[in-house]
């Protein structure tokens, strides 16, 4: 007999060891995109509980600050151990609670295995500088130490990995994290928490109870660990909207942020681009996840001497994409995540019309056994110009098409909008290349060169400007935003000389 989508859910989660009776009940529902069945009810923790566990991780992060950096990398390693061994079940329900197709499900855990090698190694490079003192006798340095307790807040669109990129390194840097992810994706949250707890078993007792910590519940929850005194530093992907009153939140009480927010990201398409490479790239950015990624490709800028040669390609693919379950081989366009991303899908697709735009595609579709899932076929919309609607991020899949005729225009319109996360030219010009990443170039956090502007790899620093927030996650040099830095002084001389030269005889 055929396996309910029901039954194979809880098979995963308890082959990863994750129990959903203790969160029995009728407050958060877990929906999967692919049918809009209900997986599982949740009861939200109460604000009590979400108080006791802000707790229990401020006490967790007192004894683990005191563990030795590379030894906390090894309960990192533990835990990439663990998403290894359960790679396929995570990604699995990651795709059947978020609807991506299988093979970025997997690729999502990827991510997160990747994260942990790079914090594995990290715990053995959290370095500081030295700095030549300007007093004889004297020697500077600068010390990184452990913050406190981490606000993680996650979106739907990649319930997994965005958590792991901010724990992997808060929990080698010597903090403990709380997490409150979507309230559309908590089955996900809850395997990973088990899979850490697992990891911290086999650590042992050197790893104390509430170093990771999970709230189950809607945004009024995590505005309890926004406020919340104990928690140093909120590391927060979502919406602007969201992100501004985490911000202001914050703000309030002097704490740190990391934000991720929107990204309406640009690719360019100059006179020399390889236009086979382009269209792979177009096409994996602009419908990958269903548009919904935070790096999806929203806007294209073509230069007016290959548009007609690119349009009709990109045309092609799109008519023939697979749409459907995305747990099926062969899928690339899984479901929306639900009816209100569809309507407002429809109704951006309104507005560009109203704009002058031409939309081919973006309609509903409706795959065999796809139940009341919002398929939909990803759009094109070549408008005649960057109108008001290209200036906002409508979390699906539709790619705004403008042709230019000078770089420098094409540089301004990527330039144009509130957002600033991704950016790609695809260029053989290495004139254009170098421009596109200069300091009058691109003013994203990222800006690649013939690759598209999603799927960036976990070893770079991860976010960006404007209103996209301004924060670093994942790798380069991210970590220092969950440490405090001394500066430290140290005389070893016999003389007690100030600084700038003062002179203060007692
Ligand atoms: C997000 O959509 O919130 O670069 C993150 C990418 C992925 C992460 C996206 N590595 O597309």
């Amino acid at each position: 007999m055929r396996k309910t989508t029901m039954e194979t859910v809880h098979e995963l989660l308890s082959a990863m060891g994750a129990d959903l009776s203790h969160y029995a009940g009728n407050d958060i529902h877990s929906r999967t995109p692919i049918t809009g069945e209900t997986l599982a009810s949740l009861h939200a923790d109460t604000p009590h509980a979400v108080k006791e566990k802000i707790g229990r991780a401020d006490a967790a992060f007192r004894a683990w600050r005191n563990v030795p950096a590379p030894r906390r990398g090894e309960l990192i390693r533990l835990f990439g151990e663990e998403l290894r061994t359960h790679k396929e079940a995570l990604g699995r329900l990651v795709t059947m609670e978020a609807g991506k197709i299988l093979q970025e499900g997997l690729g999502e855990v990827q991510e997160m295995i990747d994260i942990c090698d790079f914090a594995v190694g990290l715990s053995r490079q959290l370095y500081g500088l030295t700095i030549a003192s300007e007093r004889p006798g004297h020697r500077m340095m600068e010390t990184w130490h452990p913050l406190g307790v981490v606000g993680v807040i996650s979106a739907f669109n990649f319930p997994v990995a965005v958590w792991s990129w901010n724990a992997a390194l808060a929990f080698v840097c010597g903090n403990s994290v709380v997490w409150k992810p979507s309230e559309k994706t908590p089955l996900t949250a809850l395997a990973v928490q088990a899979l850490f707890e697992k990891a911290a078993a086999r650590f042992g007792s050197e790893a104390p109870a509430g170093l990771s910590e999970l709230i189950i519940g809607g945004h009024e929850r995590g505005q309890l660990l926004v406020d919340d005194p104990r928690v140093p530093l909120v590391s927060a992907t979502g919406s602007t909207r969201m992100g501004r009153a985490v911000a202001q939140a914050c703000s309030q009480r002097l704490a740190r942020t990391i934000l991720e927010l929107g990204g309406n990201n640009a690719m360019i398409v100059a006179p020399s681009a390889d236009l086979e490479l382009a269209t792979r790239a177009i096409v994996f950015s602009a419908v990958g996840t269903a548009g919904q990624r935070c790096t999806t490709l929203r806007r294209l800028f073509v230069h007016e001497s290959v548009a007609d040669a690119l349009l009709p390609r990109l045309k092609k693919v799109y008519a023939s994409l697979p749409i459907g379950n995305p747990l099926e081989k062969g899928t690339l366009v899984g479901p929306l995540i639900d009816g209100s991303a569809f309507d407002a899908m429809q109704n951006a697709l309104a507005k560009a019309k109203a704009d002058g735009g031409t939309v081919t595609g973006g309609e509903r579709v409706q795959p065999e056994g796809g139940g009341d899932g919002f398929y939909v076929r990803p759009a094109l919309v070549e408008m005649p110009a960057q109108t008001a609607v290209m200036h906002h991020e409508t979390f699906a899949p539709i790619l705004y098409v403008v042709r230019y005729r000078t770089l420098d225009e094409a540089i301004a319109w990527n330039n144009e909008v509130p957002q600033g996360l991704s950016s790609s030219i695809f260029t053989t010009d290495i004139r254009e290349a170098e421009r596109f990443m200069s300091a009058s170039g691109s003013d994203c956090g990222i800006a690649n060169v013939n690759i598209g502007p999603s799927g960036a790899e976990i070893g770079g620093a991860f976010g960006g400007e404007k209103e996209t927030g301004g924060g670093r996650e994942s790798g380069s040099d991210a970590w220092k935003a969950y440490m405090r830095r001394a500066t430290n002084t140290v005389n070893y001389s016999h003389a007690l000389p100030l600084a700038q030269g003062i002179s203060f005889d007692l």
